[in-house]
């Protein structure tokens, strides 16, 4: 079986985060990748020039057209455009396991959604098997509420990141919704070259569950590879400003001289 995961999420036309984002670490995580497109930036490790919301009727029909003809072993919901209440219609009845990555603002600090949508991300958030807020994300979309509590009242688990603290680890706690707390630390990488970091974790664990391992296995092989894309990135940085994650060199290079 071809393991599968559709991603519904902004463009980055520079490659580093959104949906080009997620459809790399597909390919790099052996699943095969699909993406409805909910926004078109135009950006780049710099910052962020516009934003273009795609119509929510034309998201709905991607995201339609896709789940009636297509096996679909996860979804990775990124940023979200005016698509928020449309996606929770839509999605409503899917069984695939969803992972929302509730993006607020782009990585140069742009911000993706207005504060009066925020009550309808919170309620896509609800349909979601994990969701992966950073500090800031969880506060705006938790209103205070302690994400282990949350998680028991929505059966949504909660990944909260820690990528945006300062220390030498970072600390990533997962609250299950039966009440289970695991943190899975491991050392800072200093880098300029992060741009696209919670888009590429939140998409490898969609990549483990489309391969139908349990949220928490899913989580720790995210975590890892992505902490293992940062380190490799780090020597090669593109851009002038927070340069992308370096995806596809995870994978061993082509031998030398051999087909391309
Ligand atoms: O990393 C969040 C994110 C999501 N989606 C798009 C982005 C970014 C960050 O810049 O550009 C399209």
């Amino acid at each position: 079986m071809i393991p599968t995961a559709l991603s519904i999420a902004g463009s980055d036309p520079s490659g580093g985060a959104g949906v080009q984002a997620d459809l790399k670490t597909f390919l790099d995580l052996g699943v095969y990748g699909m993406a409805a497109i909910t926004a078109l930036t135009a950006q780049n490790t710099r910052e962020v020039l516009e934003v273009h919301p795609v119509d929510p009727l034309v998201v709905a029909s991607q995201v339609r057209a896709v789940l009636e003809d297509m096996p679909i072993g996860a979804i990775k919901i990124g940023m979200v455009g005016l698509s928020a209440q449309i996606l929770s219609e839509v999605l409503a009845s899917v069984d695939a396991p969803i992972v929302l990555d509730p993006v607020l603002h782009s990585s140069s600090g742009h911000p993706f959604v207005a504060d009066a949508d925020l009550p309808l991300l919170r309620a896509l958030a609800r349909l979601a098997t994990v969701i992966t807020p950073n500090t800031p994300e969880l506060e705006a979309l938790l209103q205070g509420q302690d994400p282990a509590v949350w998680a028991q009242e929505t059966g949504t688990a909660v990944l909260h990141t820690g990528g945006h603290t300062s220390g030498p680890d970072i600390d990533n706690t997962l609250h299950l919704p039966d009440g289970q707390r695991l943190t899975l630390s491991h050392e800072r990488i200093e880098s300029r070259a992060t741009h696209g970091t919670g888009c590429t974790l939140s998409a490898g664990v969609a990549a483990g569950m489309a391969r139908g391992w349990p949220l928490d296995r899913a989580v720790d092989a995210a975590i890892l590879s992505t902490a293992e894309l940062v380190a490799l990135s780090r020597d090669h940085p593109l851009g002038s400003g927070t340069a992308p994650l370096l995806h596809g060199l995870l994978r061993a290079p082509a031998p030398e001289g051999g087909p391309h």
